[in-house]
């Protein structure tokens, strides 16, 4: 089940200058940076409140590290803004996209990839969600 919005991804040109807007506009400080080369960005998830299902909201901070990666093509058309919505589960991301594919909802992976913080993602494709790029995300289990 889908049960918190896990992250809202904001494509900027300067992560750092961005990140200290948020902080100083907002006083939101509690940051994670990392790049993520299969997505080809470098990234800070800022952390905005814990959610009911253990998990928590973050704003997705994302800089393109490369000019063919998908944000940094996205960029090129529309500036900085917001790129994606994500949302997370409490079981699977391969069962919530079989579960939606099932509807005729377009998945982009054919299997789970790596997303934030140790995160399994998937992508629903934009023009099958009404114009909105969603993605689904399953946090990393807990350390036994
Ligand atoms: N939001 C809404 N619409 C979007 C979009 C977005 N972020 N990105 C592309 N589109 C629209 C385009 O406007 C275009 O519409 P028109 O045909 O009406 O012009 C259509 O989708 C196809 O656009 P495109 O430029 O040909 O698409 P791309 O080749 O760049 O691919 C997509 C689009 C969604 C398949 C690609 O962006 C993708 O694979 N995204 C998933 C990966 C990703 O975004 N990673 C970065 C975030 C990483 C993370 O969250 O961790
Ligand atoms: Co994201």
């Amino acid at each position: 089940m889908l049960t918190r919005i896990d992250h809202i991804g904001i494509a900027c040109h300067d992560l750092d200058a961005t990140v200290e807007f948020y902080r100083a506009t907002y006083g939101f400080t509690h940051a994670h940076f990392e790049v993520n080369e299969e997505q080809g960005v470098r990234e800070c998830m800022l952390k905005i409140n814990d959610t009911g299902d253990g998990a928590a909201s973050y704003l997705q901070l994302i800089e393109p590290i490369r000019d063919d990666s998908a944000v940094a093509r996205w960029m090129a058309q529309n500036g900085e803004g917001v790129h994606h919505i994500a949302f997370g589960t409490d079981g699977t991301v391969a069962d919530e996209a079989v579960g939606i594919a099932g509807k005729g909802v377009r998945v982009l992976y054919d299997a789970p990839r790596n997303g934030s913080m140790g995160s399994l993602i998937n992508f629903l494709h934009p023009k099958d969600c009404h114009g909105v790029l969603t993605e689904l995300v399953q946090k990393r289990p807990d350390p036994a």
